[in-house]
């Protein structure tokens, strides 16, 4: 008897596949949905059963609730994974998932609201024992002398968020108080017109950090462990473009103590699930910022150095069964690169999609390919332009990141334009290759080039 009995994968790519990968391999049935622009996708033919959800823009499609829910009902799904991106995160499709008598592959709704609003995010992990960045310690009032007293406490320069934004979006740095009440104002309006919230923080700007972040898992029946770090600091406008683990260069005692207090705040509130607290890290300090409630595009560095199968963790948790291991049995070897591969212009970084003449995938020792990709798939105009994520892992940095040179090198992708030659470049530059670059590295390497 399987776990679960079937699970409907509400998501399309290389995340699809892999959540089919996993269900296959724990004797889950699995039923893919997707648009009419995408028939053609490797894990749609791989799937026990199929059903289109509506046409190829994502708002009438894998952002389609009632049509998700409809081809669960009709192929009477247990449960629902919607993987990374589109309703990953949206409470109100979750609690959808539930009223509707399936299971929601996730945190509670009231969880991913939680983590959803920045604002209750923050004081939730503060409360915890997470350190958080110095800040107004709640949402600003209209009260603009407060404002101006919180921000001289902190000192400049400060950064102005919205509550409802995240993953770079609705932000504003202010370096000194003759613009700080207009940059309030500016990014109070830009938020509740994106969001249809004008609730706004500020925190102190840290000019110089890395992106670090702990994954977690949970089972919501009081068990809760993480599975280590990852550095995601090289990014260009906030799209990772390598990642990997562990994140080099951290001490190994403030790491821990770190991973520990992210323990800690998943029991305190009984998280459920995959999770990823994001931190800023700068100066020997950790300081958190958001935390995702989904699974995220980078596991597979984590899985690569502890062996676990966090896809497959989601799967037992969602069935409610315990954690398959304790802390004590999760163990850290090696190092792992993630290399995300985009069909984009080279230069502009514009999407390329169209057919793939062909496809060869690298291999040997240490060498993942997470990727729907195959000869002759033609790929959309519709959705994110990533392709297929080369994972390396090595005994040590060193290693890792020597068997990716070789990877990127034997990668072939035909008939599109791909990032394939930036990732060479990147992976044979001297600062990302002593480790621990910024994240503001890679724009400016871009910048000087
Ligand atoms: C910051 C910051 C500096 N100081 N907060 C951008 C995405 C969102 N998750 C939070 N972000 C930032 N918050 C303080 N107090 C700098 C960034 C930031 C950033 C963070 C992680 C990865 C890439 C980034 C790129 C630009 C700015």
């Amino acid at each position: 008897m399987p776990i679960l009995d079937k699970v409907l994968i509400a998501n399309r790519g290389e995340i699809a596949l892999r959540i089919l990968r996993a269900c296959k391999e724990m004797g889950i049935q699995t039923v893919a949905v997707h648009s009419q622009a995408d028939a053609e996708l490797m894990h749609v033919r791989l799937a026990d059963e199929s059903v289109c959800i509506g046409p190829a823009p994502s708002t009438e499609s894998y952002l389609n609730v009632p049509a998700i829910i409809s081809a669960a009902e009709i192929t009477n799904t247990t449960a629902i994974h919607p993987g990374y991106g589109f309703l990953a995160e949206n409470a109100d499709f979750a609690d959808q998932v539930e009223k509707s008598g399936f299971t929601f592959v996730g945190p509670k709704a009231d969880t991913i609201r939680l983590m959803g609003d920045k604002v209750s995010a923050i004081a939730a992990m503060k409360k915890a024992g997470v350190p958080t960045v110095p800040g107004s310690d709640g949402p600003l009032t209209d009260d603009d002398e407060r404002t101006l007293e919180i921000a001289r406490k902190i000192k400049y320069p400060v950064i102005v968020k919205a509550a409802a934004g995240g993953g770079g979006r609705g932000m504003r740095v202010v370096h000194n108080e003759a613009a700080l009440l207009n940059s309030v104002k500016v990014t109070r309006s830009e938020a509740a017109a994106a969001f249809g919230s004008d609730v706004v923080y500020i925190e102190k700007f840290l000019q110089k950090p890395r992106h670090v972040e702990i994954q977690v898992i949970a089972d919501g029946q009081g068990h809760a462990i993480h599975l280590g770090d990852r550095d995601c600091s090289l990014q260009r406008r906030h799209q990772k473009v390598i990642e990997e683990a562990p994140a080099p260069g951290i001490p190994e005692d403030v790491r821990a103590e770190v991973a520990k207090s992210c323990v800690d705040a998943c029991i305190e509130i009984g998280y459920r699930g995959a999770g990823t607290f994001e931190f800023l890290y700068e100066d020997g300090g950790f300081y958190f910022i958001e935390m995702n409630t989904r699974v995220q595009v980078e596991h597979p560095v984590t899985e690569m150095i502890t062996g676990v199968d966090i896809v497959k963790e989601q799967l037992r948790i969602a069935a409610g069964l315990p954690l398959s291991l304790t802390q004590d049995e999760v163990t850290f070897n090696g190092h792992a690169f993630e290399c995300r591969i985009n069909a984009e212009d080279p230069r502009s970084f514009l999407p390329s999609p169209g057919k793939v003449a062909h496809f060869h995938a690298p291999g040997g020792l240490g060498v993942r390919v997470d990727s729907h990709l195959y000869g002759g798939y033609t790929v959309p105009p519709f959705y994110d332009s990533l392709i297929a994520k080369l994972i390396t892992y090595g005994e040590d940095r060193e290693t890792a990141l020597a068997r990716m040179r070789q990877a990127l090198d034997e990668l072939v992708v035909d008939g599109i334009r791909t990032n394939t030659a930036l990732h060479q470049d990147l992976v044979r530059d001297k600062s990302f290759q002593s480790g621990g670059v910024s994240i503001h590295y890679l724009e400016s390497k871009l910048e000087r080039e």
